[in-house]
């Protein structure tokens, strides 16, 4: 459950978070292919009731049944999107939510009703014997509490009960069926590990008529926030281990944390396992999520240039399963997406440039960061060699003989250094600032000796604060 089955040479994937399935397939043969995305983190596409006010992206997140018609599309549309990203290299992994059903509203986006007092969801069928009993999570310490109390009074399924395990497991099949590579599971750490074991057990190995090898099991990413004090959390994310990778929050605010000033970038040399984070095979790794980039304390789209910088490095560096945020503006927390005066989500548009226009943000689509994943194509299976640093906020280092990454966080300060790339000698495009044009650099372009050494200029008024050199890159 942790083999993302990324088509070879690729190795990035991004959330289009509330994305229609006709714009992700279009995405997905537009530009993630030629790209060189790897997969795609879509929103879930189980039915889910329907907000009257705002249409906030939240209403999601409360399921009504596993109907496969939502904002993004219907069953049909799915299946075009899964069969049309596979078909260019390009996986995709499903949200899927069913810790609970919706606590709130009682019409479902395929028409389906639920009776919210008596605990009805006809059109699964669950009713309340399906259910754990209700209590409050009160004790965040006890694991047996998140277990099985609600979340936020979302209706808590007992996925103990063999009817809704076999509910459970039909749903996700039919996804399997439908073509996708595996599952973001929100709320994992709210259902118990051994319930899980018993429904993984009975998933179906991926299809082979979307291109995948036989006897593939599907790729799981749990959300699981925990381990920022790991004696206090009621359980252990490691007992969720063999059941797939797990969100790795910890990298999220340190890696933002780092970035904003609030730690010396030097520190990064030993970032993951060395900052005791989770074993790298087993992290789920992100700057910021559709959650916390509304929490106010991790980068986001909103940052700039400093996001810029984390994610250049979350990409140069080799720690966990990468993944992007691709978001739409919002001003609060529950802003919904980008849609039309009946509430439809649009489509995304485009500029002259690329980039989105009309309420996207489109993050994936950023320059610096679509190079940068080209950046991680280009040095897989190499390791950190070369590591410089100024003892404060300028660092650089090679990935074996493929990349090379510089960064200057020192405010104000001119980085001006004469340092060894680990490359061979030859004329390389900065792909920050530029990027490799036929047989010329749009920016600015790197000169390495043919000892491996090149004098790096990074001023401190750069747009950028990065420069990235790597084997495709080269003149
Ligand atoms: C997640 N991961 O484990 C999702 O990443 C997160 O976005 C979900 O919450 C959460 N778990 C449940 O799936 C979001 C949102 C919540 C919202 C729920 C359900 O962050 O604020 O809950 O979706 O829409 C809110 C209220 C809650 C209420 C619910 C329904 O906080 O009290 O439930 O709306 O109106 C009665
Ligand atoms: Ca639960």
């Amino acid at each position: 459950y942790i083999n993302p089955h990324w088509r070879a040479g690729r190795s990035a994937m991004v959330h289009l978070m509330d994305w229609r399935w006709p714009d992700i397939a279009a995405e997905c043969e537009n530009f993630l292919a030629p790209n060189g995305f790897a997969g795609v983190q879509v929103s879930p596409a189980n039915e889910h009731n329907v907000f009257d006010d705002g249409r906030s992206w939240m209403e999601r997140y409360g399921p009504i049944s596993y109907i496969l018609t939502t904002r993004s599309g219907n069953e049909a549309a799915f299946a075009d999107m899964t069969r049309r990203c596979n078909a260019v290299g390009v996986r995709i992994y499903v949200d899927v939510v069913f810790n609970h059903m919706t606590g709130s509203g009682d019409t479902g986006s395929a028409g389906s009703r639920a009776n919210l007092a008596t605990r009805d969801y006809p059109a699964v069928p669950y009713s309340a014997e399906h259910f754990n009993p209700s209590c409050n999570i009160n004790n965040w310490n006890n694991g047996w509490e998140i277990r099985n109390c609600e979340l936020l009074g979302l209706p808590d399924l007992n996925q103990g009960h063999e009817w809704v395990r076999s509910k459970i497991v039909d749903f996700l099949n039919h996804l399997i069926d439908l073509g996708v590579a595996g599952f973001r599971v929100d709320a994992m750490k709210h259902m118990w590990p051994g319930d899980l074991e018993v429904i993984w057990g009975r998933l179906k190995n991926l299809n082979t008529n979307y291109g995948f090898a036989p006897n593939l099991r599907p790729f799981v990413v749990g959300e699981v926030i925990a381990g920022f004090s790991v004696a206090n959390d009621g359980f252990l994310a490691s007992e969720y281990f063999h059941l797939g990778t797990v969100t790795e929050f910890r990298f999220s605010e340190q890696i933002s944390r780092a970035f904003s000033g609030g730690d010396l970038l030097k520190w990064l040399g030993n970032f993951g396992e060395g900052w005791g984070f989770w074993p790298s095979q087993y992290a789920l790794t992100f700057i910021d999520n559709h959650d916390n980039q509304r929490d106010g304390h991790v980068l986001t789209y909103k940052n700039g240039r400093l996001y810029k910088m984390a994610t250049a490095f979350h990409l140069a560096w080799p720690y966990g399963v990468p993944r992007l945020m691709s978001s739409f503006e919002f001003v609060q927390r529950d802003t919904g997406p980008p849609r039309d005066a009946v509430g439809n989500i649009v489509a995304p548009t485009f500029d002259s440039n690329g980039q989105c226009n009309n309420g996207w943000v489109c993050e994936h689509r950023w320059p610096q960061i679509y190079r940068m994943v080209q950046f991680r194509n280009a040095v897989q299976g190499t390791s950190v060699n070369n590591w410089w640093d100024n003892g404060g906020n300028q660092i650089a280092f090679s990935r074996g003989n493929r990349g090379f990454i510089v960064f200057n966080g020192q405010f104000g300060v001119n980085l001006s250094q004469s340092l060894q790339t680990g490359l061979p000698a030859g004329t390389y495009c900065d792909i920050a600032m530029g990027a490799k044009v036929g047989n010329t650099c749009t920016g600015a372009s790197v000169v390495v000796g043919s000892n491996g050494m090149a004098s790096i200029f990074l001023s401190a008024s750069v747009a950028e604060g990065f420069l990235a050199i790597h084997a495709e890159s080269k003149l």
